[in-house]
C-alpha cells in the first residue's frame, strides 16, 4: 500500500520535475541550464526563492563578483569576499559554476589599462591575476571564461591594452595560468556575436585551432548569445558543429533575446521561437554542454541600461512570472 501510494506520488512529481528547465537540459543530455547572477540580489527573497530552484537552475555564473576590477581593484591586493557569497549559493544547493572572467577590456581597473606597463611586464600582470584567481576557487569551478570578447565584429583582434601590447600572447599566458592555477577546470574563450556563421565566428575557430596546434590549454568555446528578437541567425547549428569539429566543448554562457519595449504579445511570440531556435541548436549538437541565461528574470537584466529603448528579453518577465520564453525553452529541450 504504502509503496504503491509512494510510486504515485512520484508518477504525480515526474511531469512538474520535467516541466522545468534544468531538468529538461539534463533530460535532452546536457550538464546544465543556468543562469548569471549578482550577490547583491540575494536580499530579494521571491529572487533568491526561485534562484533556489534546482529544477529550473543547475549552474550559477557570478555577472560580476569574479571580474579584474572586483578581485584586484588595487595591483596584488586581491579580495574575494563578493565572490565568495556566489561560490557558496552555488555550494549550498549543488549547482555548477561557471568562472566569469579572467581577462577582459571591460570592467578593468586603470592601473592595468593604463599602466604602460611593458610587453613582458603586462604578462606576468595576467600570469599573477589569472594564477591568484583561478587558484583561489580551485576545485570548485566547472569551467571558466578566461579571456572574454577578444574580437571585433570583423574577426579582427580588438585593440585592448593586452592586445596592443603583448599580441595575442596574453591569451596564451592566461590560459597555461589558468589551467596551472586549476587543472581540472574547463578553460573557455568567450564571446559574443559568434552564435551563428561569419568573420567573428571564423576567427574565434581559427584561434582556437591555433592554441590546440600550440598545445595550449583550451576546452570550450563560450558563445555568449546576446540576441535581438526576430534576428536570430539560422545558422547556429552549422556554427556549432564546426566549433565541435575542433575537438573543444561549446557553452551557451549569457543567453537573452531582447526586443523593443513594452513587449507586446506577438514580440514574445516570436521570442518564444527563437529561444526556441536557440535551445534546439544546443540540444542537437552534443558537444554544447549547457545554455546560461544572463540572469533570469528582466528585472535584473543589464539591457534596458544600455538599451534604453530596449528589454524583455530574459524567460521570466519584472514580476518573475514566467513568459512564452520559459516555455519554448522547455519545449526545444524536451522536443516538441
Ligand atoms: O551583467 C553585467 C553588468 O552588470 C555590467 O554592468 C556589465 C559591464 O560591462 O557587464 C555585464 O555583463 C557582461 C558580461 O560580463 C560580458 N558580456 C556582456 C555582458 C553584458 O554587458
Amino acid at each position: 500500500m504504502a509503496k504503491g501510494l509512494g510510486l504515485t506520488v512520484l508518477l504525480a512529481l515526474l511531469p512538474a520535475a520535467l516541466g522545468q528547465l534544468n531538468t529538461a537540459a539534463r533530460v535532452a543530455g546536457k550538464k546544465y541550464f543556468g543562469t548569471a547572477t549578482n550577490e547583491f540580489q540575494f536580499s530579494d527573497a521571491p529572487y533568491l526563492a526561485e534562484l533556489n530552484n534546482t529544477q529550473d537552475f543547475g549552474q550559477l555564473t557570478p555577472a560580476n563578483a569574479m571580474k579584474w576590477e572586483l578581485t584586484e581593484l588595487v595591483q596584488g591586493q586581491f579580495t574575494f569576499e563578493n565572490a565568495s557569497l556566489v561560490v557558496e549559493q552555488a555550494r549550498n544547493h549543488g549547482q555548477l559554476l561557471r568562472g566569469h572572467t579572467c581577462v577582459w577590456h571591460t570592467q578593468l581597473p586603470s592601473w592595468v589599462s593604463t599602466g604602460g606597463f611593458d610587453k613582458k611586464t603586462l604578462l606576468s600582470v595576467v600570469d599573477k591575476h589569472c594564477s591568484t584567481v583561478v587558484g583561489h576557487f580551485k576545485g570548485q569551478m566547472y569551467s571558466w571564461d578566461v579571456v572574454n570578447e577578444p574580437f571585433n565584429e570583423d574577426g579582427t583582434f580588438r585593440e585592448t591594452v593586452f592586445y596592443n601590447t603583448t599580441g595575442t600572447d596574453y591569451i596564451e599566458s592566461a590560459l597555461r595560468a589558468a589551467h596551472h592555477a586549476d587543472p581540472q577546470t574547463k578553460l573557455y574563450i568567450n564571446d559574443y556575436n559568434i552564435d551563428g556563421t561569419g568573420p567573428k565566428s571564423d576567427a574565434m575557430y581559427n584561434l582556437v585551432k591555433s592554441l590546440k596546434k600550440k598545445g595550449v590549454p583550451i576546452h570550450g568555446i563560450g558563445v555568449q548569445g546576446h540576441l535581438v528578437v526576430g534576428t536570430v541567425p539560422t545558422t547556429i547549428e552549422e556554427n556549432f558543429r564546426k566549433f565541435a569539429s575542433l575537438g573543444v566543448e561549446i557553452a551557451i554562457t549569457e543567453l537573452d533575446i531582447r526586443m523593443e519595449t513594452p513587449a507586446t504579445e506577438a514580440l514574445l511570440a516570436q521570442q518564444k521561437e527563437d529561444y526556441k531556435t536557440v535551445i534546439s541548436a544546443c540540444k542537437n549538437v552534443p558537444a554544447c554542454i549547457g545554455v546560461t541565461v544572463w540572469d533570469w528574470t528582466d528585472k535584473y537584466s543589464w539591457i534596458p541600461g544600455v538599451f534604453p529603448t530596449e528589454g524583455a528579453a530574459l524567460p521570466w518577465d519584472e514580476n518573475l512570472e514566467k513568459k512564452p520564453a520559459y516555455y519554448g525553452t522547455l519545449e526545444a529541450f524536451l522536443g516538441h
